[in-house]
This record gives structure tokens, C-alpha cells and sequence, in this order.
């Protein structure tokens, strides 16, 4: 009975629209191989992505259309072409990369500025959390300012898409914020 009000619930909600998501950050971060871990379950060899990568990804019946975006430094300025109409940002950190965390928040913050994104949500991943000497989810949320950013839905979740852990979770805080 329960599969069957979940299911309805969602068509309701949803109807076939799909639900539109950014996967953005630092170059090297783990955008793409999030993106095929959530699409085909597994870890996949990736390139740097110049351009982008957008894959449907059905997640407990719900269609999600998600974008993911190239993050070095000159392809950072065409991000913004993709925030229209978006439901929700996954903001992906290396959570080794102690040195460019200060570029990260810089990056997080100037995107969070813009208008189209001003109802979306933010879904941060403390990735890459099998290394040693990760920071830590709070270290992570505390570089990146989120504790002090206001009229916004954020949460952010620890994860290692190599080992798949921490992305279900994350997921399920985004299907709820945003129904
Ligand atoms: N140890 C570890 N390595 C990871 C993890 N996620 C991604 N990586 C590795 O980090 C490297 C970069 O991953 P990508 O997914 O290509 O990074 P990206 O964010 O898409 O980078 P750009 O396309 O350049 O923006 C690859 O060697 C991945 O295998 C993780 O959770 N743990
Ligand atoms: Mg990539």
C-alpha cells in the first residue's frame, strides 16, 4: 500500500516533468563520477569535462534531468547559461583540497548571488571522504560559509562516490526539499 501512495504522490507532484539539477565545483571534484554513480550505480574513468555531461537519472520515481558541468577555472564563467529553471544545485567539494577550499566558497558564493537561482536548492557533497585527512562535513560547511547563508535550503552530506556512500541520503533530503 505504502509503494503505492509514494507512487501517486510523486506523479501528483511531478506529473512527467523533470525535476532539473546542476551538479557543480572545482574541477577534479567528482562531478562526473557522481553523475554516472548515481545514473548507472558504479564508478566510471573520467576525463576532465570540458563542456558538460546530462544524463536522466530516476530516483524513487521521480525523473531527475541532471546537468553536470566542466569546473576548471575558464569554463567556470559558463555555468550561469545553465541556472535557469533549475530546482536544485548538488555543489560537489574535495574534501582533501584544503588549498582551493577558499576558491570553492568564493565560487559557491558569486553562484548563490544569481537571480535564477534565488528559489533553488543546495545540496553541498563533502566528497572524496575515503582519503586520509579529509576535512571533515563541519570543517567543509564552515569554509564554504553555508551556517550563515539566508532564505535558502541547504544540507550538505559526507561521500565518497568511489565507494558510493553518502549520495542516497543526500538524494533523499532533495527529493523531500524540494516537494
Ligand atoms: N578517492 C576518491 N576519488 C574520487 C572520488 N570521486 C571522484 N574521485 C576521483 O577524482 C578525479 C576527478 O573526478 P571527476 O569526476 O572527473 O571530477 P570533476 O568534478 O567531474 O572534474 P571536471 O570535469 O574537471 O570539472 C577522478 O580521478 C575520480 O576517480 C571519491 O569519492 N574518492
Ligand atoms: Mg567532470
Amino acid at each position: 500500500m505504502g509503494h503505492y501512495v509514494s507512487k501517486f504522490t510523486s506523479l501528483f507532484a511531478w506529473g512527467n516533468r523533470e525535476v532539473r539539477i546542476l551538479i557543480l565545483g572545482l574541477d577534479g571534484a567528482g562531478k562526473t563520477t557522481i553523475l554516472y554513480r548515481l545514473q548507472i550505480g558504479d564508478v566510471v574513468s573520467t576525463i576532465p569535462t570540458i563542456g558538460f555531461n546530462v544524463e536522466t537519472v530516476v530516483y524513487k520515481n521521480i525523473k531527475f534531468q541532471v546537468w553536470d558541468l566542466g569546473g576548471q577555472t575558464s569554463i567556470r564563467p559558463y555555468w550561469r547559461c545553465y541556472y535557469a529553471n533549475t530546482d536544485a544545485v548538488i555543489y560537489v567539494v574535495d574534501s582533501c583540497d584544503r588549498d582551493r577550499i577558499g576558491t570553492s566558497r568564493d565560487e559557491l558564493a558569486s553562484m548563490l548571488e544569481e537571480e535564477e537561482l534565488k528559489e533553488a536548492s543546495l545540496l553541498v557533497f563533502a566528497n572524496k571522504q575515503d582519503m586520509k585527512g579529509a576535512m571533515s562535513s563541519a570543517e567543509v560547511s564552515e569554509a564554504l560559509g553555508l551556517p550563515r547563508l539566508k532564505s535558502r535550503q541547504w544540507a550538505i552530506y559526507k561521500t565518497s562516490a568511489l565507494k558510493g556512500e553518502g549520495l542516497d541520503e543526500g538524494l533523499d533530503w532533495l527529493v523531500g526539499s524540494i516537494q
